[in-house]
């Protein structure tokens, strides 16, 4: 009997497990444009387009390559709403019994298909460099995740950057080595562009038409959208900026939203590129001279210890996760985060550049506007939502641990060991942004500071009940203490006037 494949629009990879259990000569395999995919949150227009088309692309590869695909699109008035009643219609159209699955990502659409009135076997998702198992049984037992632990266990399975038993050079971790701002340069590298093909053009024109009021730019739009595409990109990359990627790691600068990342995520994450595959590369690129092993190894990090950590923590998590509100931070999300019509410097170029670019590097995501988030007490949930939606690669598997975990601490330091609060001086050493900002970075309250100066303390103090056991805040609670009741008082009213103004909507 005939077999439906499923194929998702982030599984995009030649040998996924349900295809390779699959026999192409009698299975059809089935991907999906629908509704509910397309609005579980308000997508990045940019991100429905590279999906549309990166789906569209690979449809095109696996009939090359002799498979049969039932593919529906958005606009076909036959599509059904979700996953699971294009599974239905398909099934009844081929006489297909049985549907083969590779794990999704995601435990919404888990819940979904596992309701879903077909008989669905679920394969686990090998593309994962962790096997099927390996993160629980780490896990078990520990109260506290840190993924330093973790990534050092993944170097030892895989061998990657080992000599032995020992890590190459000596250390696990060259981080400490990769905190340096960068200068304006003229050479600096970029992410490679692609001009959209026909394929995506009719994408785009799709998204302009069916999604106008969605946040972000949709043109110009650059992605890869295949698999040889973002091997180019990669490759470019590892020429590129790989060697400077851990020195400058941490590094903003006004006008440069790339620096030296590799803005591989969004081919990664949706199944263009493999994980490994990228871990080999740069590894080679050190053995070969190309690069330091600061480079190589921050690099392995990103992607054999945080990518594979956060995918654990939410598998372990479960459904619940992203409702998480150790803090008990209720306000809302301002407006600006959609428009950038905000008055500090380094807050509107990671806006600006998210709604053009649907990128934003790590830093920019962590310390800038989740740090804001942060220290103002916003709703996590809502933080988790903006997220989401307005990266190209946001998957809820990779980006809620992230979100909630790493830059909301709303799960109670499950996933850190310390929140990632931080005042303008942190932003002032890092970047060049505060140069132009309307606000001063050195007045640290009162007329014209920084607000993330009084709101740092304000954090800090009116979490006290909570964080003040932490060895890692204790330093900055002394120095809190030391500082006398009037500069606290005026601290305090400081961070009041900036939460009010949000809160009535008011430019900040
Ligand atoms: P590079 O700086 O070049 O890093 C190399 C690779 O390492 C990335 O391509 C990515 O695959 C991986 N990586 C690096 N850091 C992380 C991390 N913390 N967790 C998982 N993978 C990592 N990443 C996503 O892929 N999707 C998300 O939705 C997402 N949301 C985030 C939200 C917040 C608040 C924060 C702090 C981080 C988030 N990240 C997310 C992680 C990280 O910021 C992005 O992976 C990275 O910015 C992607 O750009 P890049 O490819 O240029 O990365
Ligand atoms: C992100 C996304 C979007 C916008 N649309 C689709 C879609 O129409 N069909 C599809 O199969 N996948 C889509 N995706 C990716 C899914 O949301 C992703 O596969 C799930 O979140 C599981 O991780």
């Amino acid at each position: 009997m005939v077999r439906l494949v499923l194929v998702l629009g982030d599984q995009l990879t030649g040998d996924l497990s349900a295809l390779k259990a699959a026999d192409k000569s009698r299975d059809v395999v089935v991907m999906a444009e629908v509704r509910d995919e397309a609005s579980y949150v308000r997508h990045h227009k940019k991100k429905i387009a590279f999906t549309f088309s990166a789906m569209r692309h690979f449809a095109e590869t696996l009939r090359k390559a002799g498979w049969t695909v039932a593919y529906s699109a958005y606009d076909d008035p036959d599509t059904g709403r979700s996953i699971c009643s294009e599974l239905l219609r398909r099934a009844e159209e081929f006489g297909a019994g049985d549907v083969l699955s590779t794990e999704c990502g995601e435990h919404r659409l888990r819940a979904a298909l596992s309701d879903c009135p077909l008989k669905v076997e679920v394969l686990p998702d090998t593309r994962l460099i962790t096997p099927p198992g390996a993160f629980a049984d780490w896990a078990s037992g520990r109260k506290q995740f840190r993924m330093e632990y973790f990534y050092r266990e993944m170097r030892r399975r895989t061998g990657l950057l080992m000599e032995g038993d020992a890590p190459a050079g000596g250390k696990w971790n060259y981080d400490h080595d990769n905190r340096k701002p960068a200068k304006p340069d003229l050479l600096m590298p970029r992410p490679m562009r692609h001009d959209p093909d026909a394929i995506t053009e009719a994408v785009l024109d799709l998204v302009a038409r069916e999604f106008p009021d969605n946040p972000g730019q949709l043109r110009p739009f650059w992605f890869a959208t295949d698999t040889a595409a973002a091997k180019r990109a990669a490759k470019k990359f590892f020429a590129e900026a790989l060697p400077d990627f851990g020195t400058y790691q941490d590094a903003m600068l006004e006008g440069e939203p790339f620096l030296y990342h590799s803005v591989l995520s969004v081919y990664l994450n949706a199944g263009l590129l493999d994980p490994m595959e990228l871990c080999r590369q740069a590894e080679a690129a050190w053995r070969e001279g190309h690069v330091p092993l600061n480079a190589a190894e921050g690099y392995i990090r990103q992607i054999l210890g945080w990518r594979e950590y956060v995918r654990g923590i939410y598998d372990l998590e479960g459904p619940d996760y992203t409702r998480q509100n150790g803090l008990g931070a209720t306000r809302d999300l301002p407006g600006f985060y959609y428009t950038g019509d905000t008055d500090m410097a380094c807050m509107k170029a990671a806006i600006d550049q998210t709604m053009e670019h649907a990128y934003a590097h790590h830093i920019q995501r962590l310390m800038i506007t989740g740090t804001f988030a942060l220290l103002a007490g916003i709703d996590p949930h809502q933080v988790h939502e903006w997220y989401l939606e307005v990266y190209a690669d946001a998957y809820e598997w990779v980006e809620a641990p992230n979100v909630i975990g790493m830059s909301q601490f709303a799960d109670g330091g499950r996933l850190a060991s310390k929140p990632y609060a931080a005042s303008g001086a942190y932003i002032n050493r890092m970047s060049d942004h505060c140069a132009g900002c309307a606000y001063k970075v050195s007045v640290k309250r009162g007329q014209g500071a920084c607000p993330f100066n009084p709101l740092y303390w304000d954090f800090l103090d009116r979490n006290r009940a909570k964080l003040d056991a932490n060895p890692r805040l204790a330093q900055m609670y002394r120095t809190w203490d030391r500082m006398d009741a009037g500069a606290q008082a005026e601290t305090r009213g400081s961070a009041a006037a900036v939460l009010a103004r949000l809160e009535a909507g008011e430019r900040v």
